[in-house]
Formats: structure tokens, C-alpha cells, sequence
């Protein structure tokens, strides 16, 4: 689909990210949600440097239409939980990898109650965000669920053929 094309629908999936230096990582998600065709919009809001910004966002995502929200953040992640603690959509989070500790700092523990599903750190965690939520999308969805489909078809043929080179 037209990038034009999408950017004009209602976006039914957020993406914010605590700062323009995770999108090299999350582009991969937003890449993801537009080869399934799904409207999205990405936005750069921090859980500790605009608070009241990514509270009022989250706050109001449900009424604007949105489906899902996902949260990007490195360094202590709590962006996906503060989204969370404003919304009733659920929410996906995305630890980014940080310069000290590879993003084991991302993945926080969140108190019970106010529930995120964290994925992997990095590359692999935003495309399965897209992923997951296309699946989530996709259960009242029947043309969205046969594109999950066909891209599993497509990745598991791709796996089948691959060939390693000559062993010793
Ligand atoms: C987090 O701190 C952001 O999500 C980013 O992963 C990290 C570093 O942000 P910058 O200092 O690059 O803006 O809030």
C-alpha cells in the first residue's frame, strides 16, 4: 500500500518511543505494521522528560481509535507502564538496547495490576511488537488474518531453502 495511502487512515497502532534515538530500531516495527497495511502513527514522548505529554497521549488514544499502543524506551523503560497506567488498550513494550547494559535495564518489572507485554531487546522485539499486534488486529479481521498467514508461508519457505556452505 501507498505510504500516502496509509498515513491518511485513522491509525489504529501508536508507537512511541522515549527518543528519536531509538527509531533506527523501532523504524523496523513501523516498517512491519506498513507492509501489513496498517494505519499507524510514531511519535517521540518520554516517560521521565515530557511525563505529562505521554500520560495525556495514552490518556486519550482509546477515544482517538487506536487499537494498541506500543512503548519504546531504553534506559529503565518505564514508558510502556506509564502508557499502561493511562489506558485500558494494550499496551506492547520494546526495550531498547542502552550503552552500559544491553537493555537489561530496559526490561523492569512492572507492578501487578497494570499489565505490558514485554518482547525482545533490539531489532527482533520491535518487528514481534508489529507482529503481535497484527495477530491482535487480525482476530476480527479476516483479510489482515490471511496476510499473517502468507507471511508465515513466505518466512517458513524461506527457512526450508536455505542452504549452509560446504562443512569440512
Ligand atoms: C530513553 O533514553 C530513550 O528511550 C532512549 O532509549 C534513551 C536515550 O535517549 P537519548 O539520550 O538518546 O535521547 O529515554
Amino acid at each position: 500500500m501507498p505510504k500516502e495511502n496509509l498515513m491518511s487512515r485513522q491509525a489504529l497502532i501508536g508507537i512511541v518511543m522515549g527518543s528519536d534515538s531509538d527509531w533506527p530500531i523501532m523504524r523496523h516495527c513501523a516498517e512491519t505494521l506498513a507492509q501489513f497495511g496498517i494505519p499507524y502513527e510514531a511519535k517521540v514522548l518520554s516517560a521521565h522528560r515530557t511525563p505529562d505529554a505521554a500520560l495525556d497521549y495514552a490518556a486519550h488514544a482509546g477515544a482517538r481509535g487506536m487499537k494498541v499502543l506500543i512503548g519504546a524506551a531504553g534506559g529503565a523503560a518505564h514508558l510502556a507502564g506509564v502508557l499502561a497506567a493511562k489506558t485500558e488498550l494494550p499496551v506492547l513494550a520494546v526495550p531498547m538496547p542502552s550503552k552500559y547494559l544491553q537493555g537489561i535495564d530496559s526490561l523492569l518489572a512492572m507492578p501487578g495490576g497494570i499489565p505490558v507485554a514485554t518482547f525482545a531487546v533490539g531489532e527482533a522485539g520491535a518487528v514481534n511488537a508489529a507482529l503481535f499486534a497484527v495477530a491482535m488486529l487480525a482476530l476480527n479481521d479476516a483479510e489482515l488474518a490471511a496476510k499473517l498467514s502468507a507471511f508465515r508461508d513466505r518466512q517458513r519457505e524461506k527457512v526450508l531453502a536455505k542452504t549452509l556452505p560446504d562443512l569440512p
